[in-house]
């Protein structure tokens, strides 16, 4: 009642103030409207030319010819999908004094979900400092539950929590003191370990706890086990008498901060969050259902623990560099005009470990500045897995209604009688592998569902469960996050996209070639398969998305089938060249224009949007060859993969990518030198392709006289060539132990002057 009367007194005093803003660019929205239309102009033309110049039956280059206008009607097509991300920008600001100042006293409980899975890739010392940093939160403590889900099931990772535990009793306070800056101890202690002011004394002393706790924990890692004394002291580690392994074991579960008996204080007496830690019961008939499964288990656990009424989810590598996040997120939440229609507030993915000319392209730059904004235009961004506050009501499947005005009200969960080790024992249920049998939890998105005719749903009885509120994140999908915001933003619900200046959570980028590529294997595999599924956004998502948002969804689920335009390109009209056969006008010829105009427009606009993002003019380029090698290796690999499982010979997997990279990976790294260092299957296409492009450039160059000619087909062969110099150079130049193997160049030489051979002579 108080809260209505106050709100509707701000609005009769000083107007009705908002707890966040919307701004919109007009003016270089519509500039860039005015620019996409001319590019489309040149694309129209680009097809009228194709498709009325076809060489006639019997005449040469007539295949290659269709084949080019198949491409550049894909491309042509996808580049319009494309303008959904750019057509309405849209950013948005909090007020976070606004939102402390009118409930700074009924701010509700929020419960932070971190998941890890395996300590060998994702190494404990890493984890804790996320724990560490999201614990450190400027929000009121026992308003706040951090878990950790370890799917891993890893005694070390326990340890290191426990320590992590102790040395946030002296960590917390001290970052409230200092107002520290970022609140993971590791990323604080590199910035600052030059100048030691006036602060030296307490930063002295807080940095050795923090090194003491390090040597302890690296050196249970390094011996992969749990000194005895310590085992002995604390009881949780009894819980692992019964682990059988990390596939095979009951549920662990250790409150180690909060509750009844255990509400600890810190060492200036302020009560600390609480903390849990949690391996959910694996057995190996029972599917797991990898991350969406470990997230389902921690809301149903978080639900009698805490309770809280905002779920936030990082990932283990990603640390808070910014404490008043939750404060962000809440200023869209609690936003009485508006916030009873946000389902989830997605922070960007950004990270601390790209070096200046991202080689691998892992910023993200574009997709944070200018897509995500853009599809926030539309109706909100897609959830991206990490780094994303969600209503709990509505991840647990609520219904949306305009009307509805949520109670941010504190609940009381729990039995106050009730002893921290009675409620763990009761809870353990909850992350059992059966718990979910029978019921509306992830509700299994599989492919051949979508596939099969409707009455076949309701022969298996999934019609009658469609009216049934869907639980959790949904299964089946190796990007469990696109799909269930998705079926949230299906619903009605909006989400927002919050891109700050400071960054509210940086995690770590892929170091090698290969995790890049399989990273992007995995994400475009989910995509695709988003697209065949049940929740498809092109259908199901009709008149219930904006069409603009539907366009935006489709964009990243046809990553994968971008690889055959993009491939098509890179080596047909280099082999065409070889017999001297032209698939593109010449410059004399006017329908030269259009080629030149939508080239020359579409990489000079790339290039600056890329600019305004502050990249640099190297890195835009090793974007580009990035977005060369996805399309040609990872996109490839998901497609077929995703042919393969639909035609039911293969299952979903799910791979986590390591976090840990030996010294010398990681030297080359900083050195922005491009890690192969093996023969992977995908390294041998990229091999092979750049060898074709070379063995072609050399044989025309020698034999015409490159001057006076303006040919295309040589200009798109020697920029193939230019950009694919770290290959070379991997292949014949390097020494290093990050060059291609001696096998993967005599494959790729070969395989090269064998198509040419066959081209010049067979066809
Ligand atoms: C992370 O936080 C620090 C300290 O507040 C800030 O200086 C830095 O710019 C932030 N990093 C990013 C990428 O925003
Ligand atoms: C520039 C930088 O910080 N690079 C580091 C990123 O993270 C990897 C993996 O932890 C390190 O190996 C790099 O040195």
């Amino acid at each position: 009642m108080r809260g209505k009367e106050e709100r509707e007194n701000m609005r009769s005093d000083d107007g009705y103030l908002p707890l966040f803003e919307t701004r919109r660019e007009r003016v270089r929205v519509m500039a860039y409207r005015v620019f996409a239309t001319t590019v489309f102009v040149g694309i129209a033309l680009i097809w009228v030319y194709r498709g009325s110049h076809i060489p006639g039956a019997g005449e040469d280059g007539r295949l290659g010819w269709i084949g080019m206008f198949g491409a550049e009607l894909w491309f042509g097509l996808y580049w319009v999908l494309t303008q959904s991300l750019r057509w309405n920008r849209t950013f948005r600001f909090t007020f976070k004094d606004r939102l402390s100042k009118r409930y700074e006293n009924e701010l509700p409980k929020v419960d932070i979900f971190v998941c890890t899975a395996d300590p060998s890739i994702e190494p404990p010392m890493m984890v804790i400092n996320t724990v560490l940093s999201v614990m450190a939160y400027d929000y009121p403590p026992e308003k706040m539950s951090v878990y950790l889900s370890d799917d891993g099931g890893s005694d070390l990772t326990y340890y290191a929590l426990l320590e992590a535990s102790f040395f946030s009793k002296h960590w917390i306070p001290y970052c409230k003191k200092f107002k520290v800056e970022p609140r993971s101890p590791a990323a604080y202690f590199l910035s600052h370990h030059h100048h030691q002011s006036d602060e030296s004394q307490d930063l002295a002393s807080i940095k050795k706890l923090y090194e003491d706790m390090e040597d302890r924990i690296t050196n249970a890692v390094k011996l992969e086990r749990i000194p005895e004394n310590i085992r002995l002291k604390h009881k949780g580690f009894s819980q692992w008498n019964s682990f059988s392994s990390r596939k095979d074991h009951d549920t662990i579960i250790q409150i180690l901060i909060g509750g009844r008996d255990m509400a600890a204080k810190d060492v200036e007496g302020c009560t600390l969050p609480t903390l849990v830690y949690l391996a959910r019961e694996k057995r190996p008939q029972h599917p797991h259902n990898f991350k969406a499964g470990a997230m389902n288990a921690l809301i149903r656990v978080s639900s009698e623990i805490s309770k809280g009424q905002i779920i936030l989810n990082v990932d283990c590598d990603m640390y808070s560099n910014n404490s008043h996040s939750v404060r962000d997120a809440l200023c869209f939440f609690m936003d009485e005009e508006k916030g009873h229609e946000i389902a989830f507030v997605q922070f960007p993915q950004n990270f601390d470990n790209v070096t200046k000319n991202e080689i691998y392209a892992s910023s993200f730059r574009v997709m944070s500045d200018v897509e995500f904004p853009g599809l926030d235009g539309h109706g909100g961004p897609l959830y991206i897995g990490t780094g994303c506050f969600h209503r709990r009501d509505i991840l647990c499947g609520a219904k949306f209604s305009k009307e509805s005005r949520i109670q941010w009200r504190r609940e009381n969960v729990g039995n106050v009688e009730e002893s921290v080790g009675e409620l763990e024992e009761r809870v353990k249920g909850l992350a059992s592998c059966g718990f979910e049998d029978n019921t509306q939890w992830g509700r299994e998105v599989s492919l051949s569902l979508s596939l099969s005719l409707t009455h076949t749903h309701t022969q298996k009885g999934y019609l009658k469960h469609e009216f049934l509120p869907k639980m959790g994140l949904k299964y089946g999908c190796p990007v469990e996050d696109v799909i269930t915001g998705l079926s949230i933003q299906c619903k009605g619900w909006k989400s927002i996209f919050y891109n700050p200046a400071r960054k509210g959570f940086l995690g770590v980028a892929p170091t090698s070639l290969d995790q890049t590529l399989v990273q992007h294997k995995r994400w475009s595999e989910g995509d695709l398969q988003i697209l065949l599924s049940k929740y498809s956004p092109a259908w199901y998502g009709l008149g219930k998305l904006s069409p603009c948002l539907q366009m935006g969804y489709i964009t990243y689920c046809l990553w994968a089938p971008n690889c055959f335009a993009t491939l098509y390109y890179s080596f047909v009209p280099s082999l065409y060249l070889l017999r001297g056969i032209p698939l593109f006008p010449q410059v004399s010829n006017p329908w030269f224009i259009p080629f030149a105009y939508v080239i020359i427009a579409q990489y000079t606009h790339s290039l600056v949007e890329f600019l305004q993002c502050s990249g640099t003019v190297l890195g835009w380029w090793n974007n580009q060859r990035i977005w060369l090698y996805k399309r040609t290796t990872s996109y490839l690999f998901a497609f077929l993969d995703t042919m393969l499982l639909l035609a039911g010979f293969s299952e979903t997997t799910f791979i986590v990518t390591n976090k840990v990279s030996d010294p010398d990976v990681s030297q080359r790294y900083e050195q922005e030198l491009m890690e192969f260092g093996s023969a992977a299957p995908m390294f041998s296409i990229l091999a092979t392709l750049a060898m074709l492009n070379l063995i072609i450039f050399v044989v025309s160059v020698v034999k015409r006289s490159v001057f006076g000619i303006m040919d295309m087909q040589i200009v798109l062969c020697g920029v193939l060539v230019l950009i694919n110099l770290p290959v070379y150079k991997a292949l014949f130049l390097r020494k290093d132990k990050g060059k291609l193997p001696s096998s993967v160049a005599a494959k790729s030489v070969l395989l090269g002057l064998f198509v040419c051979t066959c081209f010049v002579f067979l066809f």
